[in-house]
């Protein structure tokens, strides 16, 4: 019985080991992104949006990990995503390089991207103290008088 006792506490101890380490392991791939989600809405007259309309990211917080970019695109048509002066951080042929968000989402799809958070930084010091302004639209459904959304990044 003693025996037996002794080969339970070990098999509760590994088992504990290894739920243990594999939480961990879990860890940097789940939890050490920000993310902001953006979902297409058709609109009137042939036009479309992306939601929500205003997003707001505070440097002093949301600048500690990276920032992924989520879209999805609900409807039967294909929509873009465009914010000409924010940039993506992309590995393309083996390199990271970064380049002005634009991304196309097929009807029913879903996208993420990585947003290059120094470009950012480094235009919250050109702003200095001021908060910065990111517009975004769909290109292709967008109307003439239409500002698109906002992002805002404050301190
Ligand atoms: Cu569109």
């Amino acid at each position: 019985m003693k025996g037996f006792r002794r080969q339970l506490a070990r098999a509760v101890g590994v088992w504990i080991g290894f739920v243990i380490g594999v939480g961990v392991l879990a860890i940097p791939f789940a939890v050490w992104a920000k993310e902001i989600a953006f979902v297409a809405r058709e609109a009137e007259d042939q036009q479309a949006v992306w939601l929500p309309r205003e997003i707001v990211i505070h440097r002093s917080t949301d600048f500690t990990e990276p920032l992924v970019f989520r879209f999805e695109n609900p409807t039967k048509r294909t929509h873009v995503f465009e914010a000409p002066a924010l940039f993506e951080s992309i590995e393309e042929g083996g390199v990271q390089i970064t380049r002005p968000l634009r991304i196309t989402i097929p009807p029913e799809g879903i996208e993420q991207t990585v947003i290059d958070r120094d470009r950012m930084a480094s235009d919250a010091i050109t702003a200095d103290g001021e908060m910065v302004t990111y517009r975004f639209y769909c290109p292709l459904h967008r109307a003439d008088a239409d500002m698109g959304g906002r992002i805002v990044v404050g301190q």
